[in-house]
């Protein structure tokens, strides 16, 4: 690497191109992981976590979010200490290949842009940073999942629609079509046209329209700016790159316009339309883009023994592929004795049948668990009503909608008890953002909840405070429910971002507090969320045992179990029994009738989260009475399995 000087004087990116070696790289590989379902993720942007080497701080711009604020890999090394103090064991990483650097006024720092999916992104650090990353996580037992993306490439052309050989944006029709000023309708709509992101085409590619009418498929150019990588992938690492810098490597419809035909028929927008932003859908049908994707990012696994692919955007590629991808990223990984390699996809929907989709033979070993986002985060924790009878009907909708079946070669789980559990994360607005109004209303209007108590005003700190119990009793929940948890970095250190991109705070700006105590005695989140983690550590129920619904309820206001939620985990011998009390109020409550438990009648269950512990014990039938405070939540043990 040349110094800090030599690349502020070069002033451009275009003179890292070429620092790196990239031979003779591949490391042997390593098996990290028993059982995900022992996993705890931690989801990190480089670019926000730590800026660890000033000197590829190459234009970077700290007062716009939406620009690079220089955390790189060297910086997550550095920390490596601080998530292991948390007890997380996996950190998923955004992007690390080539990106179009900056476009319209936004940069590519989150990685979603690619230009080269063989090239890595200097802002983040070169291949011998990258690989020592990787080795550092694994000294620390930390297991390291890549974020990739194959639906699409960055801004890499445009779509030259009026054939002059240069990107315009222009008015597009003959004028207006509304019968009362064009008798008989022979007039079409006036519309602005973007040559870089133009709007999908149902019937073809992008036509090209001249003076004289149209003119055919419309030519798509490459840009050729190497000073932001924004060039043709050459294929001079991996010669089966060079159909991503062809016309034939793309759908060339244009950009999606309706997002409502998700189920992928073929030829639906969201397949085959690019995504927001002039991101240019990639033609995932075809053979060659297919070996492309396998070969690109199975060599990202071989060069820094990965342990994983967190792999974006599943509703807008055909199911083919994924059958096709994955497939065969488990059958190299097997081959070179990488056992347990994990694969789980971002299918951003509410839809419970559509998401469990990707868990279908040969797909994905988890999905992120969006519709829980929603009716459990969301609807539970933040509305805070009282109601938590749909959490139980969630349950029993993932026994239809996700794979009993674990992966060919794969996880060795079946998808539907190792879902990726969440609350937020760098797409959507943090837990402690509060309630979007927009979204209260929805709930509203859908079902007649009332979540006005989940309104937070956000300038307002002492509102804030009153809204972080339910962020407390949602990590209670994430960390003892079934599934993979995965906690969005920032969350341990109370970040409170509304949409992208305030939602992607510079964390190093905390100083990496690992206080457990605030200054009244109580926990920090940071402190209470290292106790979950210990706690699912310590029990073996908690992250393998399977999930039974004792208690929920449609009760709300000053009902005696209004807010109660509870369940058990059993493994065996291993028994745990959480009780979440997931409402305001003042008073402790107890549920007005026994809920009934499986633990044997007499069995003495000590509540083990609790500071100074409790106990409740089983009477006749298996009944059990719980007292739970408002937010509060607990998580019983039989007396014979507490574990110092
Ligand atoms: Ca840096
Ligand atoms: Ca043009
Ligand atoms: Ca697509």
């Amino acid at each position: 690497m040349p110094g800090a000087a030599a690349l502020a004087a070069a002033g451009v990116l275009g003179c890292w191109t070429d620092l790196y070696d990239y031979s003779g790289a591949e490391i042997p590989l390593t098996s990290q992981v028993q059982d995900w379902r022992d996993e705890v993720i931690y989801q990190l942007l480089v670019d926000r976590f730590e800026d660890g080497d000033t000197s590829n701080d190459v234009r970077i711009d700290r007062n716009a979010l939406g620009r690079y604020q220089g955390g790189d890999w060297q910086g997550v090394i550095n920390r490596m200490g601080y998530l292991r103090q948390l007890g997380v064991t996996t950190i998923w990483i955004s992007p690390i290949v080539r990106n179009v650097d900056t476009d319209a006024g936004f940069d590519a720092y989150h990685g979603y842009w690619a230009s080269d999916l063989t090239r890595l992104n200097p802002h983040f650090g070169d291949l011998a940073t990258a690989r020592r990353m990787v080795q550092v996580a694994h000294e620390n037992g930390i297991k390291v999942i890549l974020d990739i993306v194959t639906n699409h490439m960055g801004q890499m052309f445009y779509y030259d629609v009026n054939n002059n050989g240069r990107p315009d944006d222009f008015v597009e029709g003959s004028g207006p079509d509304y019968p009362y000023r064009n008798p008989g309708g022979l007039g079409s709509t006036l519309r602005r046209v973007s040559e870089y992101d133009p709007d999908f085409n149902v019937r073809s590619p992008v036509q090209a329209f001249t003076s004289l009418g149209p003119a055919g498929d419309a030519p798509v150019i490459f840009l050729n700016m190497p000073d932001i990588f924004r060039v043709p992938p050459p294929g001079d690492i991996l010669a089966s790159q060079a159909v991503l810098g062809r016309p034939e490597g793309y759908h060339r419809r244009g950009r999606i316009t309706a997002y409502d035909n998700v189920d992928s028929q073929p030829g639906a927008q969201v397949l085959l339309g690019d995504f927001p932003g002039g991101l240019k859908d990639v033609n995932t049908e075809s053979p060659r883009v297919r070996d492309a994707m396998v070969e690109a990012y199975w060599r990202w696994v071989r060069m820094l023994d990965l342990d994983g692919f967190r792999i974006d955007t599943l509703k807008h590629v055909e199911h083919g592929f994924w059958q096709d991808f994955a497939a065969r990223i488990r059958v190299l990984a097997r081959a070179a004795g990488k056992r347990n390699f994990f694969m789980f996809g971002e299918a951003f929907d509410g839809d419970d049948r559509l998401v469990g989709s990707y868990t279908n033979p040969n797909e994905m070993d988890s999905v992120f668990y969006f519709p829980q986002k929603y009716r459990v985060f969301d609807n539970i924790f933040q509305c805070g009503d009282g109601r938590t009878r749909d959490a139980e009907a969630l349950l029993r909708d993932r026994q239809m909608n996700y794979s009993a079946m674990p992966q060919p070669n794969g996880i060795g789980v079946p998808p539907r008890q190792a879902l990726v559990n969440f609350m937020d994360n760098h797409d959507v607005s943090r837990f402690l953002y509060g309630m979007n109004p927009t979204v209260v209303e929805s709930i509203r209007a859908g079902d007649g909840r009332n979540c006005a108590s989940g309104v937070v005003d956000i300038r307002n700190p002492r509102d804030v405070e009153r809204f972080r119990p339910r962020l407390l009793a949602a990590l209670s929940y994430l960390l003892t429910e079934e599934g993979i948890p995965c906690i969005y970095y920032g969350t341990e250190q109370d970040f409170r971002g509304g949409n992208d991109p305030s939602n992607r705070e510079r964390l190093w700006e905390t100083n990496f507090s690992t206080a457990e105590r605030r200054a009244d005695n109580t926990f920090t989140t940071f402190g209470w969320t290292r106790r979950l983690i210990a706690l699912r550590r310590t029990y073996p129920a908690l992250r393998r045992g399977a999930m039974t619904w004792r208690w929920t309820t449609e009760h709300t206001g000053a009902e005696p179990d209004a807010g109660i939620m509870a369940f058990e985990r059993v493994d065996g011998q291993s028994y745990a029994l959480v009780v979440i009390h997931a409402k305001d109020g003042s008073a402790e409550t107890s549920m007005g009738t026994p809920m009934m438990v499986s633990a044997a009648p007499g069995t003495e269950l000590v509540d083990v989260l609790a500071e100074r512990p409790r106990t409740v014990t089983v009477g006749s039938g298996g009944a059990a009475v719980v007292q739970m405070g408002p937010w509060q939540a607990s998580v019983f043990v039989p007396r014979a399995q507490v574990r110092p």
